[in-house]
């Protein structure tokens, strides 16, 4: 279970941020709605949030999921994969060093965004991507080790992130998208697959046996509730512009 969540506000400039999905500029004042909206449904899953100040400094910095892998007992300040990101770290480590006894660091010539690492208890998948190359995975791997974890690396052929396109809900359970559905690396999970046609809802994402779904997306929706999980849903559409989704808009620990 998770105890806390570090967030930080949009900065005004977020509508430059990174993007690959057409979907226009993001509407500065709804960004910050949404995501106030977010702040809360943390706290209803019983989460003591902590609330940075937006950074004008970094477009995307309040996806804070990329810049630091958490678990409830040590964390790893990433080398994020994109220039315009990779300063982000440089806060997020004091911040976490004041709350946590072990903060570990990749570095360069890795990369890794965290977006790209899923925990599944104590073992990690991490993507290869466009932001997170093989020497960034094989230096998590390490560091996973000496904590009595694991990690495996997974080739990322469509997605910006490996989150994006799966997501793990506890109990033995994915949410996947079309690409990952048969992947061989997936195969001891019950499944849940996402239509294509709501593949952002992929991005999905478990907080204490609540799931918070992205808001439109009816039945992958309705295929969680089946599973069993309480359900909230809230409406992310500014951060989807970014290529964002609800689990890069924390961290929890
Ligand atoms: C970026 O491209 O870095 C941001 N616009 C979106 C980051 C989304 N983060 C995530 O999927 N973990």
């Amino acid at each position: 279970m998770y105890k806390n969540a570090i967030v930080r506000k949009p900065c005004p400039e977020m509508i430059n941020g990174l993007t690959a999905a057409l979907l226009g500029i993001p509407d500065y004042q709804l960004a910050l709605e949404q995501h106030s909206n977010y702040i809360e449904a943390l706290q209803k899953c019983g989460l003591d949030v902590r609330i940075l100040d937006p950074d004008s400094r970094y477009p995307d910095s309040t996806f804070v999921e990329d810049v630091a892998l958490c678990t409830t007992s040590w964390s790893i300040i990433t080398n994020p994969g994109a220039p315009s990101r990779n300063g982000e770290r440089i806060e997020m480590k004091e911040i976490l060093q004041s709350v946590m006894d072990t903060v570990e660091e990749i570095h360069v010539p890795g990369t890794l965004d965290a977006g790209d690492v899923m925990m599944c208890g104590t073992h990690f998948y991490i993507g290869i991507s466009e932001r997170t190359n093989p020497d960034g995975a094989d230096q998590l791997i390490r560091i996973l080790m000496n904590h009595k974890c694991t990690g495996e690396k997974v080739p990322l052929n469509e997605m910006l992130h490996l989150k994006s396109g799966v997501s793990y809900l506890e109990e033995n359970k994915l949410l996947v998208s079309e690409e990952f559905k048969d992947h061989v690396a997936f195969r001891g999970f019950r499944k849940i697959e996402v239509d294509s046609d709501e593949a952002y809802a992929v991005n999905s994402l478990w907080i204490n046996d609540t799931v918070l779904v992205p808001d439109g997306f009816p039945k992958t929706r309705g295929m969680i509730e089946k599973a069993g999980y309480n359900i909230l849903s809230i409406d992310v559409s500014e951060f989807q512009k970014l290529d964002g989704g609800l689990s890069c808009l924390s961290l929890r620990f």
